[in-house]
């Protein structure tokens, strides 16, 4: 690998200024749009490191490790799925790593023209006529603190939604509302089984937010909620104050955790930065169960689900832990004893030991005793990853950098503030530029394997060809497989992935023709039982009693079953595609001439589309799919009739 100095100069030197020139330039940049931020920031916390703002003091040695490659050649695999939030996309995007290569888009809370997601019937009805959405967290479902290979999760923060997507397909396969919530942001899944999937609303609202209280900010509230991962239903939700923005789950079950800025209740940016203190939210999940069980519940608005009412002070369902303003990321290590909470406005991260929370819920100590580090790491810490080796790698927006630091010694420097112990930043390195999400290999599973670290930079800047006025994102990939973090990847994203987990290959199993098993294919099942046909073999149009004509076709490379049908202009016309080819990679679609119909129909498939037929004429419907060395000629004719 180079040495990545001189690979810096050399990519700074095709503008006017120099690298470092730039840097300067961006982080005051930063800086002013952060001068609320600067002027507030907090105290210097007890125990800090204090650690200098520039690079360690120590000189790194040369490491003796071999170096994993992040060259993948032509035809081999990479060693990691990468799932990547889509941001504004709405889409959830599938990665190799560490080639960085992009492997698929997955079409979540959006319209899709390629597959025709969005508009085809099941996913229209999936997303209720709303096909935008803002995608920022992506987890895997869990079973024994690792991934089970099952589902994806993720949120959708402009409506308030969750959806799953089935790793067999990687297709979404439920979408389901948060109710009584807005802004869903943070999510986690629980580790030790597939069981709850929890969902923070950021904003806090009125309840119920019908026209009550709209001017009166001390009633507003916001819901953490309990969804099934597996029924994809909400089982409950707990009312706090605050507005919840991160989330992470423990390992044993026990608690969730919910990073809280705006203690202050306040509704403009300045009063939301008033006080110097904010909370980490522990919600006791035995104890929240207990009270839905025994039904000390209350309903909220319309929606039929039990909520907790846990608004005001500590009780043995939530409990705040003091930490320095407006935190951001909390991220579990992967032995799970702590939850690391990043500062963003507070130059530190707090570090919460997880087994002293219980004492904490008993009141046997204070809930702030069960902090046990407070490590200086720069300024605009967002987010931690792990390496499974002791060390932490906290992403610092404002800086730049990536942080290393070690776990251990950053909890002796905080029992022992006295300079003498040594500091536990071990690297900073330059990312480029204003990272926000950082993950690294498994590092959010028992099994972090130290390997890759991930930099999902908010701001690329100068660091592409210059594209016009919306610049990509910059994802980096680090190599941390050793004593030193090197930046080995820069890898343009459309806008904006926030986050992102990096799975060991072995354990995703996707399958490579269409195995039928979404809920997808028990409504069609259903239609053509009504209609009295065979998806795989007939090729019929029907007209329904309420005047729907239903198109049946199938599809076998280069053919369509059906070389033309006829239809009246103004019928509402569905077409139900199932295709017959039996091969991997053989995908068909449909795509009707001038009436906005496209659709994606994979091997072994079926999917539909309805639209109303224009005005009489011939229309030609083709595969836009190239399928066959006879793709083109893969096409037939709907006869509109006046
Ligand atoms: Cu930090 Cu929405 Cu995960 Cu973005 S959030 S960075
Ligand atoms: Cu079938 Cu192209």
């Amino acid at each position: 690998m180079n040495d990545l100095e001189t690979e810096d100069k050399t990519t700074g030197a095709t503008g006017p200024e120099t690298l470092e020139e730039r840097r300067v330039f961006l982080t005051q940049m930063a800086l002013l749009g952060g001068a609320l931020v600067g002027a507030g920031c907090s105290p210097e916390p007890k125990g800090s490191s204090k650690s200098p703002a520039g690079p360690p003091p120590a000189p790194i040695t040369k490491k003796s490790h071999s170096e994993p490659s992040a060259h993948v050649k032509p035809g081999q695999l990479d060693d990691y799925y990468g799932f990547w939030s889509g941001g504004q996309s709405g889409e959830v995007r599938i990665l190799g790593l560490p080639s960085m290569r992009e492997l698929k888009r997955i079409p979540v809370f959006n319209r899709c023209a390629a597959t025709g997601w969005g508009a085809t019937d099941h996913s229209k009805e999936l997303l209720g006529g709303r096909m935008s959405g803002d995608t920022h967290h992506v987890h895997l479902s869990y079973t024994g603190g690792t991934y089970d290979g099952r589902y994806v999760f993720v949120n959708d923060k402009a409506s308030a939604r969750l959806a799953r997507i089935n790793c067999e397909t990687m297709e979404v396969d439920k979408v389901i509302d948060i109710p009584n919530s807005q802004g869903t942001h943070g999510i986690f899944p629980q580790r030790h089984k597939t069981g709850y999937v929890f969902c923070n609303a950021e904003f806090r609202t009125p309840h119920v937010n019908d026209g009550r209280d709209m001017t009166d900010p001390t009633k507003y509230g916001a819901m953490h909620t309990a969804v099934d991962g597996e029924e994809m239903v909400v089982k409950w939700q707990v009312l706090v104050e605050g507005n919840l923005d991160l989330c992470a789950t423990d390992y044993q079950g026990n608690y969730s955790f919910a990073t809280c800025y705006n203690s202050e209740g306040g509704v403009t940016l300045e009063q939301m930065m008033g006080a110097d203190q904010d909370h980490l939210y522990v919600f006791n999940l035995k104890n929240c169960e207990k009270a839905v069980r025994e039904g000390k519940t209350i309903k909220v608005g319309n929606s039929p689900y039990p909520v907790i009412d846990a608004r005001g002070k500590d009780s043995p369902y939530v409990m705040r832990v003091p930490v320095p303003k407006s935190p951001h990321g909390v991220n579990v290590s992967p032995d799970g004893k702590y939850a690391m909470c990043a500062g963003k406005l507070s130059p530190t991260v707090s570090v919460v030991q997880i087994d002293k929370l219980a004492s904490a819920f008993a009141g046997k100590i204070k809930p702030r005793d069960c902090v046990v580090a407070e490590p200086e790491v720069g300024l605009g810490p967002l987010h931690t990853a792990f390496d499974g080796r002791g060390n932490a790698y906290t992403s610092i927006f404002i800086d730049s950098v990536m942080t290393k630091w070690d776990i251990n010694k950053a909890i002796q420097a905080y029992k022992s503030p006295d300079g003498k112990t040594p500091n536990p930043v071990i690297q900073k390195l330059d990312v480029h530029y204003q990272v926000g999400h950082t993950n690294a290999s498994m590092s959010e599973t028992k099994d972090a394997d130290g390997k890759w670290l991930m930099a999902l930079c908010k701001f690329s800047k100068d660091r592409f060809l210059n594209v016009g006025p919306l610049h990509g994102e910059n994802d980096q990939l680090i190599d941390i497989s050793g004593n030193e973090m090197k930046l080995v990847h820069d890898g343009p994203t459309f806008p904006e992935p926030h986050d992102a987990v990096i799975v060991a290959k072995d354990l995703i199993h996707p399958k490579k023709i269409q195995p039928r098993t979404d809920a997808r294919f028990a409504m069609y099942s259903a239609w053509a039982k009504e209609d009295g046909v065979e998806l795989f073999k007939d090729n019929r149009v029907i007209r329904r009693p309420d005047g729907t004509v239903r198109v049946y076709m199938t599809s076998q490379a280069p053919n369509y079953g059906m070389r033309d049908f006829k239809v009246k202009a103004g019928d509402r016309v569905q077409i139900i595609l199932t295709n017959q080819d039996n091969v991997e990679d053989l995908s068909h679609g449909f795509c009707m001439s001038l009436h906005d119909v496209n659709f994606l129909v994979n091997s072994r498939d079926t999917n539909s589309m309805t639209f109303t037929a224009a005005s009489p004429g011939v229309y030609w419907y083709y595969c836009p799919w190239f399928c066959h060395a006879l793709h083109l000629e893969m096409r037939g004719r709907m006869i509109v009739e006046a």
